[in-house]
């Protein structure tokens, strides 16, 4: 938090309008926000994803120093839905195991995770406590080889069933993302729908002519 108008004024000897200036230039700016009641806060810069690279998450964050941890909401065996199905390429009522996790970065919610993942080739993972594990490592030990995934990215605001998770207020911007990942063979084995949030993650892609 940055300190009140009136100890904004004293520290910089500036009146209370261009303390208020300077403050709204800021928070223009995306360097600072505003949270109704609490006060005025600096920004926190944002984790930025190359788009274009297969990794994980305990990846994603360890490259950058952070330390990851994931908070299991659910890891068990379940019927795949119409929907869940069709990502897999598999019938509708097959067995598929469910991992729902929340995804930690620095001890802070970063995104809200649930991945389907097709019966025969994860089971191996339902007796592992993945609070501390990463998902695609324990699946390359039991012989996936992860190769290619599709992703999508949609705008989204975050819900009442996801915003304790994630730790801010329903209707906070987030990134809703879905992957469908394939091994090796060609063969999707994973569908996720992960919930990232908008102030602690973006986005980046090199572009090239065609
Ligand atoms: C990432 C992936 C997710 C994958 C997970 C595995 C995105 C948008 N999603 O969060 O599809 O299931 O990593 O992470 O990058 P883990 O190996 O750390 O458990």
């Amino acid at each position: 938090a940055i300190p009140p108008e009136r100890e904004l004024c004293d520290r910089y000897g500036v009146s209370r309008m261009t303390a208020r200036q300077a403050v709204m230039e800021l928070v223009n700016e995306g360097l600072l926000y505003r949270v109704q009641g609490l006060g005025t806060f600096v920004t926190e810069e944002k984790v930025r994803q190359e788009t274009g690279r297969l990794t994980s998450f305990t990846q994603d964050m360890r490259e950058r120093g952070m330390e990851v941890s994931s908070e299991v909401l659910e890891v068990g065996a379940d019927q795949a839905g119409p929907v869940v199905a069709r990502m897999l390429g598999i019938e509708a009522g097959e067995k598929i195991v469910r991992v729902k996790r929340v995804r930690h970065a620095d001890g802070r919610p970063m995104a809200l995770e649930t991945s389907h993942l097709l019966y025969e080739r994860a089971r191996g993972i339902l007796g592992l406590d993945l609070s501390g594990l990463s998902l695609y490592e324990e699946l390359s030990k039991s012989g996936i080889r992860i190769a290619e995934a599709d992703q999508s990215y949609e705008a989204v605001l975050v819900n009442e069933a996801e915003n304790t998770h994630l730790g801010v207020p329903v209707g906070s911007p987030a990134l809703l993302i879905e992957r469908i990942t394939y091994d090796a063979e060609g063969h999707p084995f994973e569908y996720v729908k992960s919930v990232y949030r908008g102030d602690r993650y973006r986005v980046a892609a090199r572009l090239r002519a065609p």
